[in-house]
């Protein structure tokens, strides 16, 4: 009976020297994961240009508001939309911040 070179590689496992190297990414891949990059990217500055957005809104709020005046309640914050509220910003007072740790009006305090 005679051994072939291929019973001979079974036998002996893949001669050393040929293993087979990655297959180079197509053009097409090489696009598609660009775009995908982009895609996600894009998204994220939407993301940070909204959220910069509404801080600023936020803090236009708070500059607005009258010389020396607090907010009576958290629900006049919440419904200014500038909850929560910090202690060196403009409308905050002590009794919106129940727990003294100089945050009012977080949320999930039932306050
Ligand atoms: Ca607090």
């Amino acid at each position: 009976m005679h051994y072939g070179p291929a019973l001979s590689r079974r036998h002996f496992g893949r001669p050393k020297g040929r293993q087979r190297l990655p297959r180079p990414s197509t053009a097409v891949e090489t696009i598609i994961r660009y775009a995908a990059i982009a895609v996600v990217s894009g998204l994220g500055v939407a993301l940070a240009a909204n959220t910069w957005e509404s801080a600023q809104e936020r803090q236009a709020i708070l500059d607005a508001l009258p010389a020396g005046y607090s907010y009576s309640n958290c629900a006049e914050v919440r419904v200014a939309g500038v909850a929560p509220i910090y202690s060196q910003e403009n409308g905050f007072s002590e009794r919106l911040d129940g727990d003294g740790d100089s945050i009012g009006c977080e949320p999930y305090r039932g306050q």
